[in-house]
C-alpha cells in the first residue's frame, strides 16, 4: 500500500503551537522542552495579557540562551502576582528589584557575570510601563547610554495596574484611569502627553528596539529570539491588555491586542541602531472605534452622544503611525 502524506492546511496564521509545521519551524511553546518560565499557580487575573507576553518572552529567552538566563523584575503586577511571598511561580533564576531601578538591577548582574567571565550567561529585566517609562526611565537610558548587555522587556498594559490602575505617561490620550477620570468637558487622559519608549529607545542607537503585541505570538517569540542572539543594550515592548484596569472581558485580550494593531493606534516593529529595519503590515485598517469600543475605560466616548471630535483625534493618531512606519499591506 503507498502511503500518502497528509497536507495540512491553516497552520500558520494566528495558531499558537503550531505542532503540525514542520519541527524547525514551530514555536517555542509547541515544545515539550519549553521552560515554563512562568509556570501555573501564579495569582494574575483571568485573561492577563501581561502574564501570557512574560511566559512567551521568557521561554524563547530561556530557549535562545540554552537555558543560561537571569531575569531582574520590577515592583508591579508580574511580580505581585508571581511572588506572594514565600511562593514562586519562576522556573528560572530570578530577582525583585525596587519598582524603580530594575534596569540598574540588571546592569550590576550583567557586570558582575562579566568580571567573571561567564560570557554564556544572559541578563533580562523587565517590568510594567509605570517601571519602564516613568520611574525607571533614568536607569534604563543610562543602561542603553552605557550599552550595558541587557534585554529589557516592558509589558505596556498602559497604566499602574498592580496600585489600582493609576495613568502612566504610556496612558493614551481620553483613557479613564483612577487619576484620569471621566469627568468634565475634557474626561479621560489629556491629549498631547506622555512618552513614546520605544522610540526614545532608537534614539539612544542601540544595538535592537522592537514592539510586539499578545495577539502576534510568534512574532514576539522572533523578536526575543533576534534580541538574544545580539550583544550590548535591547529594548522590547510589547502591548499586554489588562482586563482589570482596561474594563475589557478576559476572553477579548488577544482580539483587542490585535485591534490595536490593526488599526495603526499600536505600531508593530523593530529597528536596529535607531533605523526601523521591518513592520507587521496591516492586513485591512480598522477605524480606531473598533478597538476602543470594548473597552470600558473609553466608555464615556460612546453612549447617547457620542464623542465625535475625541474619537476622531484618535482616529488622527493611527493615521499619522501608518503613514510614519508604512503599515498598511500592499494591496494585490
Ligand atoms: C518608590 C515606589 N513608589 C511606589 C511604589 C508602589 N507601586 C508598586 S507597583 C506600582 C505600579 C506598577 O505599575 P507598572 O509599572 O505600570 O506595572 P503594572 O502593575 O501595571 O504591571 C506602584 C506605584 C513602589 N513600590 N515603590
Ligand atoms: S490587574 Fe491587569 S496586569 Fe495586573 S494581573 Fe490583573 S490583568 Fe494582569
Amino acid at each position: 500500500m503507498t502511503l500518502q502524506p497528509v497536507k495540512f492546511y491553516q497552520t500558520g496564521t494566528f495558531t499558537v503551537g503550531n505542532r503540525l509545521l514542520d519541527p524547525d519551524q514551530r514555536s517555542v511553546q509547541a515544545s515539550m522542552e519549553r521552560t515554563n518560565s512562568l509556570n501555573s499557580g501564579h495569582r494574575a487575573c483571568q485573561g492577563c495579557g501581561e502574564a501570557l507576553g512574560a511566559r512567551y518572552a521568557l521561554d524563547a529567552a530561556m530557549r535562545a540562551t540554552g537555558n543560561h538566563l537571569i531575569a531582574a523584575n520590577a515592583t508591579g503586577c508580574l511580580e505581585v502576582f508571581s511572588t506572594p511571598y514565600p511562593e514562586t511561580s519562576w522556573q528560572i533564576p530570578w530577582i525583585h528589584s525596587l519598582f524603580g531601578n530594575t534596569a540598574a538591577v540588571a546592569t550590576g548582574i550583567a557586570a558582575a557575570l562579566k568580571v567573571k567571565g561567564r560570557r554564556d550567561v544572559r541578563v533580562v529585566a523587565q517590568g510594567g510601563d509605570g517601571g519602564t517609562t516613568d520611574i525607571g526611565f533614568g536607569c534604563l537610558s543610562g543602561m542603553f547610554e552605557r550599552n550595558d548587555d541587557v534585554l529589557f522587556i516592558c509589558y505596556d498594559n498602559q497604566a499602574y495596574m498592580n496600585t489600582g490602575v493609576q495613568r502612566s505617561s504610556a496612558t493614551p490620550p481620553a483613557a479613564r484611569t483612577a487619576t484620569t477620570t471621566a469627568l468634565g468637558a475634557a474626561p479621560g487622559n489629556d491629549f498631547g502627553q506622555g512618552k513614546n519608549l520605544p522610540q526614545i529607545a532608537m534614539a539612544h542607537e542601540i544595538p535592537y528596539v522592537a514592539t510586539a503585541t499578545v495577539a502576534d505570538l510568534r512574532d514576539l517569540e522572533s523578536k526575543v529570539t533576534r534580541a538574544m542572539g545580539l550583544h550590548g543594550a535591547r529594548y522590547i515592548h510589547i502591548l499586554v491588555p489588562c482586563p482589570l484596569g482596561w474594563g475589557s472581558a478576559a476572553q477579548d485580550t488577544i482580539r483587542i491586542a490585535r485591534l490595536a494593531k490593526e488599526t495603526g493606534l499600536f505600531p508593530v516593529y523593530e529597528a536596529e541602531i535607531g533605523e526601523v529595519t521591518g513592520v507587521l503590515k496591516i492586513r485591512k485598517q480598522l477605524p480606531v472605534e473598533e478597538y476602543l469600543r470594548p473597552q470600558g475605560r473609553f466608555a464615556h466616548l460612546f453612549g447617547a452622544r457620542p464623542a465625535v471630535e475625541t474619537i476622531a483625534r484618535i482616529q488622527a493618531i493611527a493615521d499619522r503611525n501608518i503613514r510614519k512606519f508604512g503599515l498598511l499591506a500592499e494591496e494585490v
